[in-house]
């Protein structure tokens, strides 16, 4: 049988399950990748496992999130971080080597293997061909100790590129497109994988931007073929002895088919506070900007800071605006200073900072009380900012280059002709700030500051649960909105009592305490509860203040996965009965334990009311067994016993 890109890696990876769409599979992970926001829980996570040495064919720790410093918090991490890498067998990435995603693509992403990152962008190494999959750090700490990732067999949607970008139009937009097109719920369950004639025209930094923001859709992952674009990339990083040819069969079958002329798309942006509303640029011109931010794992590629200095170059930046840049990685960030670009970028008035993720997750760059600020990243969720009343756009290089110069959104139309960037024959390559760990690491000693507390476990299923719904939110409901980030609560991510206190606090700063107070309780959503972030923190921390269950009309991916992981169920809901709950209800559901083994629907009676509201609870066995045991640890846990 003709097989598509996807199911032939799934094919080469499978442990168990059958490839039929939408039932639990398992596949073998090659390599995986952690950050430093997420990595601190995943690395006490694989600890707790007890195996000395990762069982994969390459890990990587990157620090890449939490780099400001403000107090012991961060560097105390690094530590860690890097002591734990040594002792198991994991490369570092020391802080300033850039961007988690960018510096894989460059160092070590290789076509046809598999990726597990416990980040929500890890897809961007789609882009060489990888299937790659942003999952939460449990999950990554498993599949380093060598178990298999579990994920519902994904639907296949080959997306068929045709033709070639014109004028201003840039890969972000093919993106920005598709988001328009399908909005943030429209790739749930699916892989998008790029095929057709318009692949050729695209690098592998284009393509990369293209996968990186497929996790806007909610899509499981996204990739592209391995052809000669790629080898000429992996030639110039000096890997080309990872290249293999890899594409679909002819005659692959695709759930379904969706073309985009490359050679129609316009320049776009995706306006406050959601990133598929999505309009032309051209729609906004004459709208003012205080911030222009270029930079994050979507967009932050040689080809893109070069194309940014060509347009900015000779110019200085408009009097009214702030244009700060963060180059992806060390690499590109060397390679413009030996190049001149960024003696161009700082002539023009650029703010220049090191290579990370800065601005993108609120470590600083805050824009100014009711601001607008254009950026290049792939989120523009409410407050993620750091402002909570700022408005963000997301759009491509070339465009906030522009508007970094004109202080406001113009026509790119009426612009000059758009800069054409080569990209490089040959990747200044200097891999001196990855450190390889030792052959033997039993002798490393692991160093914990104080802000490194134990991850809290939860014990068992109870049978019967009376719980309070705490809060009801609407739909599309984010995890920067659950569990928020930024410069004052990233430090804590090593601390599960410490950030608890600020869940939903964007939304109802009263949240911890009405939750301890009335303790056990519930969440109730609306559709696509938990989009975004892989950060299991939103788990953990309600988990902290005792939220037993969360109630939704639908789940996110990744953020479904971490409940059941931290043993918060998650619950469906109809649309009406949705309707019926109020904030303050209690809810009394019995025969739990049982009914969950059976896999039978629930009922939760509304106490005081004459109401039963019908309950389901969409989950494989595996899944189910989880639940029961009251988080995955403690599964793996008694497993082993
Ligand atoms: C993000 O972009 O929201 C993050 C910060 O990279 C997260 C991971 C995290 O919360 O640490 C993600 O995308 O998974
Ligand atoms: Fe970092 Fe932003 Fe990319 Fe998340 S989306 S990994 S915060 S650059």
């Amino acid at each position: 049988m003709p097989a598509t890109l996807t199911e032939k890696i799934i094919r080469d990876h499978l442990v168990s399950g059958e490839m039929q769409a939408h039932a639990e599979i398992a596949i073998r992970i090659d390599h995986t990748l952690t950050q430093d926001a997420t990595g601190t829980m995943a690395c006490l996570q694989f600890e707790a496992l007890g195996i000395p040495r990762v069982r994969t064919e390459l890990s990587v720790s990157y620090v890449d999130h939490n780099t400001l410093q403000t107090g012991f918090e961060n560097a105390d991490d690094h530590r860690y971080l890097q002591s734990v890498a040594a002792r198991h067998g994991i490369f570092f990435s020391r802080p300033g080597n850039g961007i988690c995603h960018q510096v894989h693509l460059e160092r070590f992403g290789v076509p046809g293997k598999t990726l597990l990152g416990s980040d929500s962008h890890t897809p961007t190494a789609g882009g060489l061909g990888m299937l790659a999959i942003g999952a939460g750090g449990l999950d990554v700490a498993a599949a380093m100790a060598g178990e298999p990732f579990f994920l519902n067999m994904p639907a296949v949607i080959g997306v068929r590129l045709l033709g070639e970008l014109t004028g201003w139009a840039a890969a972000k937009d093919v993106i920005l497109e598709l988001l328009r097109r399908l909005t943030v719920k429209g790739g749930v369950g699916r892989v998008f994988e790029y095929f057709g004639p318009g692949v050729a025209t695209l690098s592998v930094p284009e393509r990369a931007t293209i996968t990186n923001m497929g996790a806007e859709l909610g899509a499981t992952s996204s990739i592209f073929p391995s052809d000669g674009r790629t080898r000429e990339f992996l030639r110039a990083q000096q890997r080309e002895d990872a290249w293999r040819a890899l594409a679909a069969d002819d005659g692959a079958h695709y759930a379904e088919i969706i073309d985009v002329d490359l050679s129609a798309i316009e320049p776009l942006v995706a306006r406050p506070h959601m990133p598929d509303q999505v309009v032309p640029v051209r729609e906004l011109a004459g709208l003012e900007v205080d911030q222009v931010c270029i930079g994050s794992c979507t967009n932050s590629s040689l080809e893109d800071l070069m194309t940014v200095a060509a347009v900015l170059k000779g110019h200085t930046v408009h009097e009214r605006t702030s244009l700060v840049i963060s180059p992806g990685s060390r690499q590109v960030e060397e390679m413009i200073a030996r190049n001149g670009a960024l003696a161009d970028l700082l002539a023009a008035g650029a703010r220049v900072l090191e290579p990370a993720c800065g601005p993108c997750i609120g470590m600083g760059q805050a824009p100014p009380s009711g601001g607008t600020s254009v950026r290049t990243f792939n989120r523009n969720f409410r407050g993620r900012s750091g402002t909570a009343d700022a408005g963000i756009y997301l759009t491509s290089p070339e465009i906030a280059a522009l508007v970094a110069l004109h202080g406001q959104f113009i026509d790119p139309a009426g612009a000059p002709t758009r800069p054409t960037i080569e990209p490089p024959v040959t990747f200044t390559v200097n891999d001196g700030m990855i450190i390889a760990p030792p052959e033997d690491g039993s002798g490393v000693e692991v160093i914990r500051g104080p802000n490194i507390r134990p991850i809290p476990l939860r014990g068992p299923l109870p049978d019967t649960l009376e719980a309070t719904v705490l809060l009801k939110v609407g739909d599309n409901i984010t995890t920067d909105d659950i569990m928020p980030a930024g410069a004052r609560v990233l430090p804590l991510r090593s601390n599960i009592p410490a950030i608890s206190e600020f869940v939903f606090s964007g939304i109802d700063p009263d949240f911890p305490a009405r939750a301890r107070q009335n303790s056990p309780g519930l969440v109730l959503g609306g559709e696509n509860y938990g989009q975004g972030s892989s950060r299991e923190h939103a788990a953990l921390a309600p988990m902290h203040l005792g939220v037993q269950a969360v109630i939704a009309e639908s789940f996110a991916r990744i953020h479904k996965a971490n409940l059941v992981n931290f043993g918060i169920l998650p619950l469906e809901i109809a649309p009406e009965d949705y309707e019926r709950l109020e904030q303050g209800d209690v809810l009394r559901i019995e025969g739990l334990r049982k009914a969950l083994m059976a896999n039978e629907p629930l009922t939760a009676t509304v106490i005081g009311a004459d109401e039963t509201i019908p309950l389901t609870c969409d989950l494989s066995d595996r899944e189910r067994e989880v639940a029961l045991a009251g988080g995955r640890l403690n599964a793996i846990r008694r497993r082993r016993q």
